[in-house]
């Protein structure tokens, strides 16, 4: 057969499927396009914020952007960041921060966000409630319709001293809802957060009804620090799926 007789048969080009890591790292790149050079940055904890710390870094390195000052949120992310060669402050010397971009562990659709899965929910509060904008970052699997109900950890950081008494008032706490309240542990021993309290997390049974009273609700405990309801803080949530970075506000 003369070749241009043949069947035109065109192979199909299998594109492969992007992986949770590419999901992070798109939408780490998106939030990465709000940075300008001379701000004072929030750098966020958690894989999702690793990407963004590792691009800043990639972009001062080229001097795209310059005259940038990073806050971290952990030590994990100073350490990352410091290996980078990324400038580094604390909120004693810049208590004003121009963005924090962070990652969460679930989004609600009014973007308030439950985050602490990683340890780092003081830091991250106080560092995301000093940002004039706080954008977070996250792949689809991070969307809820109720905070508290994907049967998942909400954190909450408490002192070391008679963790147990606590562990038992916030059980207390949401005893209609069902809530479990466990230590978190690290191997067999208590985990033990940069600021050197440890966590309990409360595991709901369907979604918390009100945010904002469950949140002040656990503030008043005496001997809480800090738990991982973020609530009216976001500015944007950039989330990426696999049809694409959608970016909400
Ligand atoms: C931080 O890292 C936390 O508030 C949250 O717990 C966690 C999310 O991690 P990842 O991006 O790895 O899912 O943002």
């Amino acid at each position: 057969t003369p070749s241009h007789r043949r069947p035109l048969c065109i192979k199909a080009r299998t594109v492969p499927a992007l992986t949770q890591d590419d999901l992070k790292k798109l939408a780490a790149d998106k939030a990465v396009e709000y940075v300008k050079s001379g701000m004072v940055l929030g750098l966020g904890t958690g894989s999702t914020a690793a990407f963004v710390v590792s691009k800043l870094g990639e972009l001062i390195k080229s001097g795209e952007l310059t005259d940038i000052v990073g806050v971290p949120t952990s030590k994990r992310t100073e350490d990352q960041a410091r290996s980078l060669g990324i400038p580094l402050s604390i909120l004693d010397d810049h208590p004003r921060i121009d963005l924090a971009i962070d990652g969460a562990d679930e989004v609600d659709p009014n973007l308030d966000l439950v985050k602490g899965r990683g340890g780092a929910l003081l830091r991250e509060k106080m560092v995301e409630a000093a940002s004039e904008k706080f954008v977070v970052v996250a792949d689809e699997t991070k969307l809820v319709t109720g905070l508290g109900g994907s049967g998942l950890a909400m954190p909450v950081e408490v002192v070391q001293f008679c963790w147990k008494y606590n562990l038992i008032r916030l059980q207390e706490l949401f005893k209609e809802e069902g809530v479990e309240a466990k230590l978190r542990l690290e191997g067999d021993k208590p985990y033990v957060t940069d600021n050197y309290n440890y966590i309990v997390d409360l595991y709901f049974k369907s979604p918390i009804k009100d945010g904002p009273a469950a949140g002040k609700e656990i503030s008043v405990l005496e001997g809480v620090v800090e738990h991982g309801l973020f609530l009216n803080m976001a500015t944007a949530v950039i989330i990426a799926g696999k049809e694409g970075v959608d970016v909400q506000t």
